[in-house]
This record gives C-alpha cells, structure tokens and sequence, in this order.
C-alpha cells in the first residue's frame, strides 16, 4: 500500500484502489464518476435495495435512471474510464470479505446503507431491516478491512441526526467536558429522531471501536440533509442522471418541495416548520468526500467532520422555495401539515463546521439561482411524478393515531 506523504495527505495521486459501497445510490454514483474521472481505480457495491424498495412502495425516481451496468457503460463511452462492480449485500459477510480481499482498496467510502428515517419508522419489519442492514454491513466492513486492508482509510456517511437537537451547540464528534472536578474529550453525546437516524450511531460506536482496538484509520462524515439533481458528471449525458427521490420515504425535504412547487401541490411543511438542520448541495457532498479521501485520518484515528454549509429551518426552505418558483411562474402554496414525526418544531440549533472548511472546502450556496436551475431540471422531468406518493402517512407514533380517531378508540 501506498504510504501518505510528511503531511498524513495522500495529495491528489491519481491511480488509488477506491471502493465505493453503495455506488448505484443517489451520492453513490456521481462520487464514482467523480473519483474514475480524476483517474482513480474506482470499484463499486450494491444490492439494488434502493430500487426495490421503489417497487415495493410503486414508486420511482423523478429522474429516468438506467441500470447500473448501463450507467458504466455509458461512463466508459463518455470518459474513457471502467468502473468495477459488484452485486450484493454487505451485510453477506462472505461476500463482502472477498470483495474486499480482490479490490484491496485504499479507501473505502461507505454509502451503502438504507437511509430514510421514515422508512425505518414504518414497521417493526422495516426498522428491524435498517438496523440490520446498516449496523451488521458496517461491522462486516470493519473485519474484511482489518482483516485484509488495515492501512485502508474508511470514509463512512453518517449523518448530522446523530447528535439530535440540543439545546447547546454541537460540535464536531467529540465535547470537552468537566465532571467533579476532572476533564475528558468524549464522544458527543447522542440524541437522533429516529430508529434510522439511531443505527448511525451504532455505526459510529463501532467504527470508533475498531480504530480504537485494531488500529484503524476512519473519518465519520457527519452529513447533513442534500439537495440537488445534477453535478459535473451526470450532466454530462441523460444516461448518467442521477436517481432523485421526493415520495415520502425516501425524498428529503428541499428535493421534496422544489418537485411540489413545479407540479402545484402544495409544500408540505411538517408542524410550525422551525426544525432547524444543516444543508448542502450534492455538488458539496463530493467535494466533501474528495477532501476526506485527499487527507486520510492517521492510522488508529477515528475522526468526525459536521458536513454541511448552511442552517435552515423548514418553514425558511418553504418561503424560499415559493420565492424562486414564483419568480419562474408557479403558483406556490406553503401549507403546514399535522407533523408525523416526533420532533422538536422550535429549538436551538448551532453546529460546528469548520474542519472540511479548513481542507479547502468551497460551498455552493443556496441561491434563487441555484434554486431556479433545480427547479427548471425538475420541469424536464415532472410527467413522471406520483402525486400520491408525496402525503406521509407514516406516524413516529401510532398511538397518535388512535387518539386522533376517537370513534376508532371508543369501538
Ligand atoms: P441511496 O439509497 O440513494 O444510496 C444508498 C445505496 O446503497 C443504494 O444504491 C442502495 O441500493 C445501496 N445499499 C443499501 N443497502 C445496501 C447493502 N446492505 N448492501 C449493498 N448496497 C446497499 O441513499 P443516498 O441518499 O445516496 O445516501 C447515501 C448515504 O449517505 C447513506 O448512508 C445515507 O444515510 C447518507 N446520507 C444521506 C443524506 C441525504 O440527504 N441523501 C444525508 C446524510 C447522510
Ligand atoms: N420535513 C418537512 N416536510 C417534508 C419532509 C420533511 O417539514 O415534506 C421536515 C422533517 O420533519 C424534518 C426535516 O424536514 O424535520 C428534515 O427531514 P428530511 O426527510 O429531509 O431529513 P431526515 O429525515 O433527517 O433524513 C435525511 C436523509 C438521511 C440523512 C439526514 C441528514 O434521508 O439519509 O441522514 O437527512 S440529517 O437531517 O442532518 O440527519
């Protein structure tokens, strides 16, 4: 394996073994374009779960998103580049381990996981897949790279939810704390919305573990919430499009409200709408990724970066949403929706982000710009909408149900 320079950074070397896990996914795919196309050796896992659960729910991408073999031949034709795959589940342990051994990888970016929370809020069956899936996939990871790559830097997607909403500020994996009298550097503490959002934090106690115990190197990117249909990459051919979600389960919420405003539903704001997250544009989720994977943690380190570039609350989203949809001539309506979620509506909310920043992060901020060219992608594509996948019907609290539903109770 190749050794990092003075500096800890690999530089910007073309030719590393990366292996992206979750490559077919909506971040997936355009960070494997992005790493083949600066020249790097890029192999790719998945199991298609994000595709079957489409079909499971009857839904589908906005975008008309072609088959992963497709996508790569398609890349090859445009850049000249190959890019490996390999179907299956990391959670197989067996299968994951040989891939692992084949590939060698010096980085391995980890996206393959299920990430919606109201998915895993669904069902006991549902909840118990996504813990299973992303909790055991990790594990399985942490020993095929201990067993065969211990020099290999994993980048793992984790998620700005782990950490909850506190009422002081979050800092960036680790607070310094005085207890009686004595001091520690410990992990911050951990207090997610959901049973998704909770096997992040599973992940990172186990990723920690393992850099702790084994000596391996890892770098949790504490994302928060992504918006955005294009980058470099997939805009360069129709065939290269990246999947965009806004049904229930697996849009997030910009994505969400920028494809209601072109179809004329209106935005479904959860609550009073001041739940405040971090955001960035997926442009900035493979910057963030390059400079990860540029600058490894040293071996034995488990480090943690916030990766987002603004704050929002929901209801500033909603009024910015409508400001640039009008502006294009659509008739938008914020409308406030009974929450379904068990959250905080009103809250403090201040977390650090400086140390992707201080790699040479350069943000795309939301703009009406930026806003309007999303919005006009969506226009291209807005005949393949399912309106009635958008209303959520997926309670944090069935119990809330009943009590709304007296007659139901009372029988
Ligand atoms: P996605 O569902 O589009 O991509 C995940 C990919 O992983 C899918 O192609 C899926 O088929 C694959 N996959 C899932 N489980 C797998 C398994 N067990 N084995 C092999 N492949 C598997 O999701 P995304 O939005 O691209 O998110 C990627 C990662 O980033 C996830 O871990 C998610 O939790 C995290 N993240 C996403 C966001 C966001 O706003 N999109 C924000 C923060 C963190
Ligand atoms: N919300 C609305 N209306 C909607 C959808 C969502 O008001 O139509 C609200 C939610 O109640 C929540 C906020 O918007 O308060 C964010 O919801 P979301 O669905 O956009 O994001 P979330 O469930 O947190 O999950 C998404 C990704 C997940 C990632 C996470 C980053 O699906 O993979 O980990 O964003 S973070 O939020 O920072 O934890």
């Amino acid at each position: 394996l190749r050794a990092p320079t003075a500096t800890g950074a690999w530089g910007t070397l073309a030719g590393m073994r990366i292996l992206i896990l979750g490559g077919d996914g909506y971040l997936g795919w355009p960070t494997a374009m992005r790493f083949s196309a600066r020249g790097h050796e890029v192999s790719i896992v998945d199991n298609f779960s994000r595709r079957r659960w489409h079909l499971e729910h009857s839904t589908d991408s906005l975008t008309p998103i072609r088959s992963l073999q497709e996508r790569v031949d398609a890349w090859r034709e445009v850049s000249g580049h190959d890019i490996k795959t390999y179907v299956g589940s990391i959670e197989d342990g067996e299968f994951l381990d040989s891939v692992i051994a084949e590939v060698l990888p010096e980085a391995v970016v980890h996206y393959g996981e299920q990430p919606s929370a109201p998915y895993s809020m669904k069902s006991r069956k549902t909840a118990v897949e996504t813990q299973y899936t992303n909790v055991i996939g990790t594990l399985n990871l942490l020993f095929a790279m201990r067993d065969h790559v211990p020099d290999c830097h994993l980048v793992k997607l984790g998620t700005m939810g782990e950490y909850g909403t506190p009422n002081i500020d979050i800092e960036e994996g680790f607070i310094e704390i005085e207890h009686k009298g004595r001091k520690d550097t410990l992990p911050f503490p951990k207090v997610p919305g959901s049973l998704y959002h909770l096997s992040k934090v599973h992940d990172s106690h186990n990723i920690h573990f393992a850099c702790r115990t084994w000596g391996l190197r890892a770098t949790d990117l504490n994302q928060g919430v992504v918006y955005g249909i294009e980058t470099e990459e997939t805009a360069q051919d129709e065939r290269l499009v990246t999947r965009f979600d806004y049904d229930q389960y697996f849009g997030t919420v910009l994505n969400r409200f920028c494809v209601q405003a072109v179809i004329g539903h209106p935005l479904t704001v959860y609550g009073e709408g001041g739940q405040t997250r971090g955001f960035l544009n997926i442009r900035d989720t493979l910057q963030c990724v390059e400079l990860a994977v540029n600058n490894p943690a040293d071996l034995g380190e488990f480090r943690v970066f916030n990766q987002f570039t603004e704050q929002f609350s929901v209801r500033e989203l909603a009024e910015l949403v409508q400001r640039a949809g009008t502006e294009l001539g659509y008739d938008v309506e914020v409308r406030h929706f009974p929450n379904p979620r068990v959250e905080a509506e009103s809250h403090y909310y201040n977390a650090a982000n400086t140390k992707l920043r201080d790699l040479g992060l350069k943000p795309h901020y939301l703009g009406d710009e930026l806003l309007r060219s999303i919005l006009k992608t969506i226009e291209r594509y807005k005949d393949r909408v399912i309106e009635r996948a958008i209303l959520p019907t997926t309670k944090w609290n069935p119990g809330e149900l009943v009590a709304e539903m007296p007659a139901a109770s009372e029988g």
